[in-house]
Order: C-alpha cells, then structure tokens, then sequence
C-alpha cells in the first residue's frame, strides 16, 4: 500500500499537468484578446463625441474644388473627416492639407478619412498641395 502512493501520486500530478496547460494557454489567449479589445485608445475615441464631417475633390468647368469651400466646428471637437475625390482623369491622386492641424494626405479614389482634434480656434486654410489651382476651402472652428 506504500508503494502505490507515490505512484497515484506520479499519475495525478501528471493529470493535472496535461488538464491545466491547455487551460492556462485558453487563459492567455482569452486574456489578450479582452485587452485587444478594450485598448485604452478606443476607449478614448468612443468617450469623445466625433463630429463627422465630409469633403470631395471635385472638377466644375474645368477647374478643381474641394468641396463644401467652409466647413465649421467648436474648438475642442473631434473631427473624423472623409475626404473622397470624384475627379477622374490622368491626375487622379490630389492632396488635401490643414496645416495647423498637421495633416497633409494624399488622396485616390479609394478616399481617406483623417481624424483630429480641433484644439485651437480660428480660421484654417485647406487646399490641395499637389496642385496649386485646386481651390481649397476652409475650416472655422469657433469659440465654445
Ligand atoms: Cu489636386
């Protein structure tokens, strides 16, 4: 009876190993696919209420435009801008630039969306950096 002790013992021991190691690799992936997840970025961009706003790249009479020429927002919203270009041709890819804002994209027909905070007010310049007579617009972000 001494003898089988050790033995039960061996087996059990080696039981649990081959039950827990499974789970403690289910554990590790369960874990890591919550933090995913819940990165503390998203969690930021969903507390923030996001202003969406839209232009496109278009051509009038031969002559390109991005298009709305104004675009407004209050200082300190959050803006998810779309830009889409619907001017066809051999020039297809055009810029779209907010200085102040440090954004300066190139734009195809795939379209872009950039996403910024308009932390400071006032009136901001936007235009197309590939060609100087794309007309631009720009974006007014008031006082609160
Ligand atoms: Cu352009």
């Amino acid at each position: 009876m001494k003898l089988s002790n050790p033995i039960t013992l061996t087996l059990s021991v080696a039981l649990l190993a081959s039950f827990s190691l499974p789970r403690a690799l289910a554990d590790v992936q369960t874990k890591s696919g919550k933090a995913n997840h819940s990165a503390p970025v998203k969690a930021d961009a969903d507390a923030v209420p996001v202003l969406k706003l839209h232009l496109e790249a278009v051509v009038k009479d031969g002559t390109k435009y991005w298009l709305p020429a104004q675009l407004k927002a209050k200082k300190g919203d959050r803006i998810r801008l779309k830009l889409e270009n619907h001017i066809s041709g051999p020039n297809s890819i055009h810029g779209f630039r907010l200085k102040e804002f440090h954004i300066e994209e190139l734009v195809d027909h795939q379209g872009k969306e950039v996403e910024f905070v308009a932390d400071h007010s006032g009136t901001f310049k936007y235009d197309c950096h590939l060609h100087p007579g794309h007309v631009g617009g720009e974006l007014i972000v008031e006082e609160k």
